[in-house]
């Protein structure tokens, strides 16, 4: 049996849990609640992933996989190689789950800096430059990608989902939805498969 350390609201953790879902995996996985933050590990399973971050995969005939990026890739092998396209379309794949992720890095520093830090010390150009890389990233996928996200699905549309997700649970009054309606349609229909409604973040 695999393990995976689990948080409820963590879009790296949700895109392997869409991943599992999408695989058919699920009943190959057992879920542990842990997780921290930079200022306290908490439940963070520091054995496992010295850098402390969720999700980490731990397996029983070798070591733990961190980060999302490798326990995805891994889990595919499990699924017979579904979700890395061959040919041309690996680096676009490659380059769309580089993008979702970088989303999530830049949302998930706008929290932790609201979250972590006090108010005094927090600093506004910071977040806003944050929220900037996000704004362009976004722009880049409505001018550029959304032919390749109405294409097979793979770990680009996947981790795209969960980063959307996670603006939307986190940063949702800023509406990335405002100036973006093909990218918004994309993600109301992709919103609606199972492994994304059975992932949905508690909040
Ligand atoms: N690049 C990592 C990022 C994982 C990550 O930052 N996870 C957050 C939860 S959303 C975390 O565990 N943060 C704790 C910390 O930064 O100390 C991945 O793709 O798995």
């Amino acid at each position: 049996m695999l393990t995976l350390y689990h948080s409820h609201n963590s879009p790296y953790v949700r895109k392997v849990m869409v991943l599992i879902h999408e695989a058919g995996l699920s009943d190959r996985i057992t879920l542990i609640t842990g997780s921290g933050t930079p200022l306290d590990p908490a439940t963070a399973p520091l054995a496992e992933n010295p850098l402390g971050k969720v999700p980490v995969l731990t397996r029983p005939d070798g070591g733990a996989l961190y980060d999302s990026r490798v326990i995805c890739r891994y889990l595919d092998t499990l699924a017979g190689d579904s979700f890395y396209p061959a040919g041309a379309r690996l680096w676009d794949a490659l380059t769309l789950e580089a993008t979702a992720d970088g989303i999530m890095d830049a949302a998930l520093l706008m929290v932790y800096e609201d979250r972590l830090r006090p108010e005094e010390k927090r600093l506004p150009a910071f977040v806003e430059g944050q929220w900037a890389k996000i704004m362009r990233a976004l722009d880049t996928l409505e001018a550029r990608w959304m032919a390749y996200l109405a294409g097979p699905l793979c770990i680009g549309q996947i981790g795209l989902g969960c980063a959307l997700g996670y603006l939307d649970l986190r940063l949702g009054a800023r509406n990335w939805q405002a100036s973006r309606p093909q990218l918004s349609r994309w993600q109301a229909g992709f919103n609606h498969r199972d492994s994304m409604t059975a992932t949905q973040p508690p909040g």
